[in-house]
């Protein structure tokens, strides 16, 4: 089987869509718009979902629904709050929709990110359930579906829905339109029954998502979770062999699909022209010429244990003082979601750990971590990657993590070793990295050594295998399999798909 790419996805869609227009919608915007200075620039916010599905939009066209949060947006589109992006080279259409400061709160911060997100990941952060969040959640939700509908315009169409902040979003289309062929990806870990339980409102939340003819996890643990939640919640048949459930005489699917990164893109920018220059400033300016680079790349989050790294790398300089001075851990990415409390306590346990292991290790003009929690451009991240002999992404819980492709991807050189917690998605495929568990301090400690003494041999070989497999399973494979799952699942069970 050929390794999937642009050609062949979108010849793909053009095959199983037939007439049927392709609507996507999400929170987040993939191109986000601000006034600075007076003029209207735009930028690319930071986040896995926006970074896998851009290509494939660029790719496949369509419309693309989302929040739109930033300062310029309203200035930048037209009386249908629509525009054509990306900016430089127009390949779909992104519509905007609204929500005043008190949405944003009650659905973004509150209901979605103060309650699903702990709810769905295991890193012991109390989900906070608040029902004026809930109510406000729902009725985003219902705006969503009135902005998908409108743009649909009782033409055939697929929509598929991004992510934890629109679980009720699907229900809602079909009621309007049950021609409609609904899907989500579910981009988070969905825990087991006895934690989902908790939610004062899971049988709604269920009731919402099971609108959908497909809905995709990206690992089967995940898939086998939702199925136990929906068998034990609600009266439906739960069929695990094949996957799918039967409520309300409707079906879902739900199958596992491992997202991924655009491999060749990125394993060509790893080799732009800019990019060894900037290797060279941020040695000069980071102070790193000599030593041994480990990198983190984060939003600054904490299932993303962050801290659990710092307390890492602080016992690695105790048990191998020799590399005092030697091993410099940069740690990147941007502050997020600042309005929710665990994010700001999170920040400040970071300040303080910093604090602690600089002080106590740093010494001559050089410290062990190099902190830069601001939102660095794709050239300086790129040039991080390359420099680094270790990236550590020591997750306590995440669905997939990009950065661990990403870093895969960049390493053209075939050089580089990536330490890997085993609560990633990610583990079930780079199983030539360093596994480690983030809580067990002393062995997370001794992967760091493990890494900066590693023979330049074995990296290669880890690195070779771990590049093919992000090569073969690459964003263009994790779309297709879901294009092709949703039509022709819906062709299948309760409707004829209209084709060309
Ligand atoms: C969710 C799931 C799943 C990070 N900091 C900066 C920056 N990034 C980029 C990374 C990467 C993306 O953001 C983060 O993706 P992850 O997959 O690591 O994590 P989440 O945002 O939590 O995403 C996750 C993903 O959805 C996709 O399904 O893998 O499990 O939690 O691309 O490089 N980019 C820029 N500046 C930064 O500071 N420009």
């Amino acid at each position: 089987m050929p390794t999937w790419n642009k050609e062949s996805l979108r010849r793909l869609v053009q095959r199983e869509m037939g007439e049927y227009r392709l609507i996507v919608v999400s929170n987040r915007q993939p191109y986000i718009h601000e006034i600075i200075e007076g003029e209207l620039r735009y930028a690319v916010p930071s986040g896995g979902v926006t970074t896998a599905l851009d290509p494939i939009m660029q790719e496949c066209g369509g419309t693309w629904v989302a929040y739109g949060g930033g300062k310029g947006d309203w200035y930048a589109v037209d009386d249908k709050n629509r525009i054509m992006v990306p900016p430089d080279d127009p390949a779909y259409t992104l519509r905007l929709v609204w929500l005043t400061e008190e949405e944003e709160q009650g659905y973004y911060d509150g209901f979605s990110n103060a309650a699903l997100w702990p709810l769905c990941h295991n890193a012991y952060t109390e989900p906070v359930f608040n029902l004026d969040d809930w109510e406000t959640y729902k009725s985003v939700n219902r705006e969503f579906a009135k902005q998908v509908l409108d743009e649909i315009g009782g033409q055939p169409a697929a929509v598929f829905t991004q992510d934890y902040h629109l679980a009720m979003l699907p229900r809602l289309i079909r009621e309007a339109d049950p021609d409609i062929i609904t899907g989500q990806f579910w981009h988070i870990p969905w825990p087991n029954p006895e934690i989902f339980r908790i939610c004062p409102w899971q049988d709604e939340l269920l009731d919402g998502l099971l609108g959908n003819d497909m809905l995709g996890f990206h690992i089967g643990d995940h898939c086998n979770n939702f199925l136990d939640t929906v068998s034990r919640t609600l009266k439906s048949r739960v069929d695990h062999e094949y996957s799918r459930i039967n409520y309300k005489d409707e079906l879902t699917v739900v199958r596992p699909f491992p997202i991924s990164v655009d491999f060749e893109r990125i394993n060509q920018d790893a080799q732009g022209q800019y990019v060894d220059e900037e290797m060279d400033r941020l040695t000069d300016e980071l102070n790193l010429g000599g030593k041994v680079v480990g990198l983190g790349i984060d939003r600054i989050d904490y299932t993303k244990g962050i801290p659990h790294r710092f307390r890492a790398m602080g016992r690695f300089l105790e048990k191998f003082p020799e590399y005092i001075g030697k091993v410099v851990l940069v740690q990147a990415g941007v502050i997020s979601r600042i309005q929710v409390d665990a994010y700001q306590q999170l920040s400040a346990q970071i300040e303080e750990l910093l604090e602690e292991i600089n002080g106590k290790f740093g010494r001559d003009g050089w410290q062990p971590i190099i902190y830069m929690p601001t939102d660095l451009p794709d050239l300086t991240l790129m040039a991080l990657r390359r420099m680094a002999r270790f990236c550590v992404v020591s997750s306590l819980h995440d669905g997939m993590n990009l950065v661990a492709k990403e870093y895969v991807a960049s390493r053209f050189d075939e050089d580089g070793v990536l330490i890997l917690s085993p609560f990633t998605g990610a583990a079930l495929e780079l199983t030539d990295a360093l596994i480690v568990n983030p809580y067990a301090i002393e062995q997370f400690a001794d992967a760091i050594h493990q890494a900066v003494e590693m023979p330049q041999e074995e990296r290669r070989w880890r690195m070779v295998q771990m590049r093919e497999i992000v090569r073969e399973n690459n964003i263009y494979k994790w779309a297709a399999l879901m294009v092709e799952d949703l039509m022709q699942g819906a062709r299948r069970s309760r409707r004829p798909v209209r084709t060309r």
